[in-house]
């Protein structure tokens, strides 16, 4: 118990030093007004600091593992195969179908300083009986980002990365590579270090078994390690719906086979993720990556204008 405060107080002190470092760097860009990239730079800055605040704020609360990802990608359907309750989240075809962030968690209270952050109208808190063992965990699901709510939609959703320490993000098992979806995600992505990452290829009952295995997944990999510059946590095929209790499968459309990981994905939210003392370490190394980053893009703009300076 000790060991763990003394633990949690020298991870509180390292990340007030790295918003200290991102504070200085925020200033010496105010002071170079005439550069050019300074004022996008102080902004990422600014926006990296409320974040930190924010991380410092929840800096005992439950992990907040995010569901980010197109629309019909089975966002929903994946939260609600996780939490064991088929209508937890709407699902379906109907767009919008997820309007608001919908959170799983073991008490109402757990969800409390979301619902401050996000406003009340703008989430909806379920608890079940599967939730009993998420003792350090928060699930929650985001409306989609491609529809034609997207207006509404996408303020909600940037605010609730905000809030995040985990992204699972899901991609559609049958057009994985939707140039706009990973676009969408990469400014995210980079506010995270790789193991807060979790990349899941969803509806992969769709696709052949061998090309699923042989191709598919390996160029994923492949694709998003180059787009993001990150080796996520893993990254899993999935067929989230095979995991409902009733999957109601349309005749015409049912499972091409039963291969898939969600077993992986389950194990990692309810044991690593879950795991007491994960969350302050997961916040520290987050803080570290936005502090990285953020280090590495001034300088990098910095090599190719330098003669502007
Ligand atoms: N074949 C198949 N369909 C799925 C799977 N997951 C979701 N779906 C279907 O895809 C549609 C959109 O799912 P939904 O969860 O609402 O997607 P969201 O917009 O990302 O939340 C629904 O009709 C789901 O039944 C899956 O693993 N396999
Ligand atoms: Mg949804």
């Amino acid at each position: 118990m000790i060991d763990e405060h003394k633990a949690r107080l020298r991870a509180l002190g390292e990340l007030e030093s790295v918003r200290a470092e991102i504070q200085g760097l925020a200033e010496t860009l105010e002071q170079v007004t005439l550069w050019r990239p300074a004022a996008g730079m102080g902004k990422a800055c600014e926006e990296a600091l409320v974040m930190l605040d924010r991380l410092a704020e929840r800096f005992d609360r439950k992990l907040v593992v995010t569901l980010v990802g197109p629309s019909g990608s089975g966002k929903s359907t994946l939260l609600n195969a996780l939490s064991g309750v088929d209508n937890l989240s709407l699902t379906g075809h109907r767009r919008p179908t997820t309007q608001n962030v919908v959170a799983f968690c073991r008490q109402t209270a757990d969800a409390g300083q979301l619902v401050e952050a996000l406003g009340e109208e703008t989430i909806q808190i379920k608890t079940s009986a599967a939730a009993r063992d998420l003792e350090h965990v928060i699930l929650i699901d985001t409306p989609d980002t491609d529809s034609t709510h997207q207006e509404r939609h996408i303020p909600i959703i940037h605010k609730a990365i905000g809030l995040s320490d985990v992204l699972i993000c899901v991609f559609d098992g049958e057009n994985p590579k939707r140039r706009d979806h990973t676009d969408f995600l990469t400014p995210y992505v980079r506010l995270f270090s790789g193991p807060s990452l979790v990349v899941a290829v969803n509806k992969c009952d769709r696709l052949a078994e061998e090309e699923l295995t042989e191709t598919i997944m390996p160029e994923f990999d492949r694709y998003i390690r180059d787009a993001w510059s990150v080796k996520p946590a893993a990254v899993l095929c999935l067929s989230a719906r095979s995991h409902l209790r009733h999957p109601a499968w349309d005749p015409e459309a049912g499972p091409k086979h039963a291969r898939d990981q969600f077993d992986r994905l389950h194990h990692l939210i309810r044991d690593t993720f879950n795991a007491s003392g994960y969350s302050v370490d997961r916040r520290l190394k987050n803080a570290r990556s936005i502090r990285d980053y953020l280090k590495q893009a001034v300088g990098e703009e910095a090599g190719k204008e330098r003669r502007h300076l």
